[in-house]
């Protein structure tokens, strides 16, 4: 069996290879494993049970971003579960119990201590959440598109199994990608001046996914346990792929998080058009943020957490 790139002790301190940073800048992802214990996705899924499932009220939804009933799908081992993925969970009033499970889940010492192996930031934005029930079947694509930080790449997408993901029932694959390397219209040879944001957008991503092809990226399709992180920079393309069946669920959680020193907002168009304007972030004020400690090794520093609503 490998060894794994890093491990939690009972008391939930975590030994992180000393090589992750390194990797992290040059592929763009990392896997850290063993980083969240048991107990807290356990109480997540327990909250899931008495919170959400066994309430009819609407809930906010990934991808409507309106408040929806739920959807259901029928299992392969013959239950019927809840299909359509929660957006923002831990800021719905509807989800109190959800939210504190959440925050018990993420920002805990083992958390910052991966984190602090790949990524110098110490502070970060919580800019949002959504909890997926099954694999949302997702094109490949860069989280950042849509806010990013000055300069684009420095948004982390935290991806946390809540179940095991295996190649049969719609794992993520990474395209690996150095962090911070953002190909522009012109690398591209497409015009992203025209047409709707769907459709700039849709242009954008079309010629990654040709230029990915061209360089010869291939993609990397991890295999998560429960307990593991998957972190990945905001250029870094990736997509879900399908399940092998129908029926199979891969619940997992998807955090994107943002230093809290470029806590700003620019889009990637915004960003190759050369625009300088800064839009504040809405996440800035609904956000919830959080502090990694400076040295993660020896720090006894608490979770600083602060809802600034
Ligand atoms: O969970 C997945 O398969 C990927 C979802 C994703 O990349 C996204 O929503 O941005
Ligand atoms: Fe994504």
């Amino acid at each position: 069996m490998m060894k794994p790139l890093a491990q939690s002790t009972p008391e939930g301190t975590t030994t992180v290879d000393a090589t992750a940073g390194a990797f992290y800048a040059q592929n763009g992802y990392r896997v850290l494993r063993g980083l969240i214990r048991a107990e807290a996705i356990t109480a997540v899924h327990n909250v899931l049970a008495h919170e959400v499932y066994a309430n009819s009220a609407p809930l906010k939804r990934h991808l409507s971003l309106t408040k929806d009933p739920h959807a259901y799908v029928a299992t392969a081992d013959g239950r019927t579960t809840v299909a359509n993925a929660l957006l923002d969970p831990h800021m719905q009033t509807e989800t109190p119990t959800l939210r504190r499970a959440l925050i018990d889940l993420i920002c805990t010492t083992a958390v910052a201590d991966g984190l602090a192996s790949i990524d110098d930031a110490r502070a970060y934005v919580v800019r949002q959440i959504i909890l997926f029930f099954v694999s949302p079947g997702t094109d490949t694509h860069i989280d950042g598109w849509g806010g990013d930080t000055v300069p684009p790449g420095g948004q982390i997408t935290l991806w946390i199994p809540l179940e095991p993901v295996t190649p049969e029932n719609g794992p993520v694959g990474i395209f690996p990608w150095p962090k911070g390397q953002l190909l522009s219209d012109k690398d591209l040879g497409i015009d992203i001046n025209r047409g709707t944001p769907d459709e700039i957008y849709n242009r954008y991503h079309d010629a990654l996914k040709i230029a990915i092809r061209e360089r010869g990226i291939m993609c990397t399709v991890p295999q998560l346990d429960v307990g593991d992180l998957l972190a990945f920079s905001s250029l870094t393309p990736h997509m879900s792929l399908p399940p092998r069946r129908e029926g199979l669920t891969r619940m997992a959680l998807q955090v994107l998080i943002r230093p809290l020193r470029s806590p700003w907002h620019r889009s990637i168009p915004q960003a190759l058009a050369g625009d300088v304007r800064y839009r504040q972030p809405y996440c800035a004020k609904i956000g919830t943020r959080w502090r990694v400690p400076h040295s993660a090794a020896t720090s006894t520093f608490k979770w600083l957490w602060q809802s600034i609503r």
